[in-house]
């Protein structure tokens, strides 16, 4: 029987992956590490390495269940550097004319395969929850797209956290209990750890030769390389962060990268961990009376909500979706979103910490180099780049909406009602970030006037036409015309010198 290529992505490591469902016998299974993927953006190390180790291990895995796998690595002579070149160069090693694949997280890449002289079938990727067709239909129609609702049906669909009809708790959303500010001390030691081992050692030292330049510390490397580690990875957090997950999930430490969080989405993305297995290890705490229900409804709400839905957005938005800016900023990211120094201390904190584990939690991404670079009318498609390049977990797919959409607004409000913009207030808030700054966050203008306070305000006026009548900005308005005149002279004119600067490579 003539053999047909099942082709498995480096983000595709499930052995319950649709196109390794349908593999026969014959079949040859196609894994390659290529330039294409490795470089399409200047993607953090640790990143290159997770996924080149993990995709080793995972080909050994299917070897040892019997399947016949063609594997390429980076350095491999006749790696053609694509993932197309790679099957075309297979079907003919294998006489094969025929792909099977699991579509793609990325319309880069989908449309690839779309053209790719062989006969490519393009199964749908089911580990998700939802699929494109029943996202669609629950938007149709639609005059909004807001999560909440969407969230509600897949916690039907899935059954987590229902009493029969019922949500747990009574209540289907208990963030109202969430989001307390920083706490003094973290009593979880953050993730589990691994030691590198022959393989994750090996594909270290090819990580350092080809990709050593790439902004991001590749060592000490630490992160699960396969499903076993991974789900211990699982365990160790259930057992000892989710209690507290819903209580401070938002603040942030200057000395804790990760607080109560479950670093677990690099695993998940790349299909280590399934969104179903996670969830229902999250339920067995809260039945077991191990996690309270704040907690347990605002993880899973995370995985089977915003994840779901922002996959969703993507897909059914099309693939110019990344292109869009409604709100015109065109400025260029500042040198310090890659190092370079800035006098404001939760950005160099968050790049900091990014630069060293390519992890970041939502917060840091959302309300502060998010916010920023929303603030300073950065080009959105400069900040998704930057996103893309520097998070272990960032694809497109799941990067898209929340960069385009969430954070930078700059798809009119397909994501968000209004524009995820905050003073430096709330930083200050929910972290311990202002203390050592050299900025002052409590001066609203003038000498040492907060960035994020000047800019604020700027950034409202900027688009006055366009939020002056969303009733959820109205109160920020009326205290914005409130204040006397010169002072918001003073404002506007500070934020622009501020900007000036910044855009001339001022230390700011
Ligand atoms: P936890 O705080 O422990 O949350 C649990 C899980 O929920 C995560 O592992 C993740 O799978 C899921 N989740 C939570 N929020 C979101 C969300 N908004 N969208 C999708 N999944 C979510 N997440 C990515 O997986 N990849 C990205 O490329 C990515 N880019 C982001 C860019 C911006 C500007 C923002 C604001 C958020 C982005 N997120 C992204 C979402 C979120 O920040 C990360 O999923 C989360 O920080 C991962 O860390 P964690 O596993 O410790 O998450
Ligand atoms: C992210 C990534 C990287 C860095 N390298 C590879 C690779 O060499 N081979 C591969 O099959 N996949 C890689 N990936 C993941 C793909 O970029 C990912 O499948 C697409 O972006 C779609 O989500
Ligand atoms: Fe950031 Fe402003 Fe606080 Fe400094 S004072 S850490 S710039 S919010």
């Amino acid at each position: 029987m003539v053999s047909r290529l099942i082709l498995v992505l480096g983000d595709q490591l499930s052995e319950d992956l649709s196109a390794l469902r349908e593999a026969g016998q014959d079949d040859v299974v196609v894994m390659a590490e290529v330039g294409d993927e490795a470089s399409y953006v200047p993607h953090h190390p640790k990143k290159i390495a997770f996924l080149f180790a993990a995709m080793r291990k995972f080909a050994a895995r299917l070897r040892e269940d019997g399947r016949n796998v063609a594997y390429t690595s980076l350095d491999d002579e006749e790696n053609t550097g694509s993932i197309t070149g790679e099957l075309l160069r297979r079907a003919e090693e294998h006489g094969a004319s025929e792909v099977i694949a699991t579509e793609p997280g990325e319309w880069r890449l989908i449309e690839a395969l779309n053209d790719c002289p062989l006969k490519v079938t393009q199964l749908s990727d089911d580990r998700f929850i939802a699929s494109h067709s029943e996202f669609d239909t629950w938007a149709d129609g639609r005059k909004e797209l807001r999560m909440e609702w969407f969230y509600r049906d897949m916690r039907r669909k899935t059954g987590l956290l229902m009493d029969g009809e019922e949500p747990a708790g009574g209540k289907w959303n208990f963030d109202h209990d969430n989001r307390k500010p920083a706490p003094d001390a973290v009593e979880f030691g953050g993730p589990m750890q691994f030691t590198p081992d022959e393989v994750v050692g090996e594909v270290l030292d090819l990580v350092e030769r080809r990709f050593g330049n790439n902004f991001g510390d590749l060592r000490p490397f630490w992160f699960a390389t396969d499903q076993g580690q991974a789900r211990r990875a699982l365990a160790h957090f259930i057992r000892g962060a989710l209690p507290k997950f819903g209580d401070y999930q938002d603040a942030m430490l200057a000395k804790d990268s990760f607080l109560y969080h479950g670093v677990l989405s690099l695993y998940l993305n790349a299909g280590l961990l399934s969104p179903m297995e996670i969830c229902r290890a999250a339920e067995e705490a809260y039945e077991k009376g191990d996690a309270p229900i704040n907690a347990v409804e605002g993880f899973i709400r995370q995985i089977i909500g915003w994840r779901e839905y922002m996959r969703g957005i993507y897909f059914r938005e099309g693939p110019d979706y990344a292109d869009r800016n409604e709100l015109g900023h065109t400025r260029s990211l500042p040198g310090f979103y890659w190092g370079d120094e800035t006098r404001m201390a939760c950005i160099s904190h968050t790049v900091a910490q990014t630069k060293s584990e390519a992890y970041a939690h939502h917060i840091q991404r959302l309300m502060v180099t998010g916010n920023f670079a929303l603030l300073a009318g950065i080009s959105p498609q400069e900040v998704q780049h930057w996103y893309m390049s520097v998070y272990a977990d960032a694809y497109e797919w799941v990067m898209s909406a929340n960069v385009i959409g969430m954070s930078q607004f700059a798809d009119g409000g397909v994501v968000g009602s209004k524009p995820y913009v905050s003073s430096g207030n709330y930083i200050d808030k929910m972290s311990d970030y202002c203390g050592d700054c050299a900025y002052s966050v409590k001066t609203k203008v003038g000498e040492g006037a907060c960035p994020f306070n000047l800019l604020y305000w700027a950034f409202m006026e900027r688009h006055r036409e366009r939020f002056e009548g969303n009733p959820r900005m109205a109160q920020m308005y009326a205290t914005w015309d409130r204040m006397d005149e010169d002072k918001r002279a003073r404002i506007l004119d500070e934020a622009e010198t501020f900007l000036n600067r910044m855009a001339q490579g001022a230390p700011v």
